[in-house]
């Protein structure tokens, strides 16, 4: 591994620059899935940082599925899944997400535009009454795979122009100042129906995951009611879980 001071990644807190490390050794194939991390101390050393800046970077790194640590006998790269793995720990973006695989993300748009609520979109959204909806659906693709149909809606106030949505929503959001910074998501299981199969490129009666994203503000107030179709073939869900009290 290179070192942390090399200029060869950008800002950020230090335990954050050791993740990008070692996520792009994972991506460049320095470190291939099965491979054990070099131990706690030793990359400490080499990084030139603390055992703790170490231990929370490869902690953040576990959490998100990328390393499995086995008591007793160490650190390594999680087995290579066959679908893309999204962690349920963190709030991030769908091209934030494929951009730190390294995969090339685009979408195709299925409407864009600003229209008068569903009650359910009033309900959830809070929206008072003559509020209108800005509702955006778009089919994601990644490395030019299909992987889900996405429809969100936010009130006008949030977001008054739906055609500046080019690439990212919340990038978008974000210029704003009204990036969520907390979602409540609801994953169920669903067959795919002929026009959503057609869409994701797969037969008609697949398995998706339907997803469900209410994400707020600080404040509490609701920013974005999101249901999602992901492709089950595709795409997987991952979170680290720890006893409770
Ligand atoms: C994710 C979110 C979706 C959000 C989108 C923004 C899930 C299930 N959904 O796909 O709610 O609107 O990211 O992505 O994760 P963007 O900033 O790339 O447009």
């Amino acid at each position: 591994l290179p070192t942390l001071n090399d200029g060869s990644i950008a800002g950020g807190p230090l335990y954050v620059k050791l993740q990008r490390l070692i996520e792009n050794a994972v991506l460049d194939g320095l470190l291939k899935p099965g491979d054990a991390l070099p131990p706690e101390r030793e990359l400490a050393a080499i990084a030139d940082i603390s055992r703790v800046t170490v231990r929370k970077a490869v902690q953040g790194l576990v959490s998100d599925g990328l390393l499995i640590q086995r008591h007793g006998s160490g650190t390594f790269v999680a087995p290579r899944s066959a679908r893309v793995e999204q962690s349920l720990t963190h709030l991030t973006s769908f091209t934030e997400d494929m951009a730190r695989r390294g995969m090339v993300v685009r979408s195709t748009w299925l409407d864009r535009g600003i229209y008068v609520p569903s009650p359910e979109e009033m309900v959830t959204l809070g929206l008072t009454s003559g509020e209108r909806v800005s509702r955006i659906s778009r089919l994601r693709v990644a490395n030019d795979t299909p992987m889900a149909i996405e429809r969100a809606a936010l009130s006008v106030h949030v977001l008054p122009n739906p055609e500046l949505v080019t690439l990212s929503l919340y990038a978008v959001l974000a210029a704003s100042g009204n990036r969520p910074v907390r979602a409540i998501q609801r994953i169920s299981a669903a067959i795919l129906k002929e026009n959503d199969a057609k869409l994701l490129e797969v037969p008609v009666g697949s398995a998706s995951l339907n997803i469900e994203r209410i994400s707020y503000l600080d404040s509490g107030k609701v920013i974005e009611f999101t249901r999602s179709i992901y492709r089950a073939d595709a795409y997987e869900f991952v979170a680290e879980l720890k006893l409770g009290d």
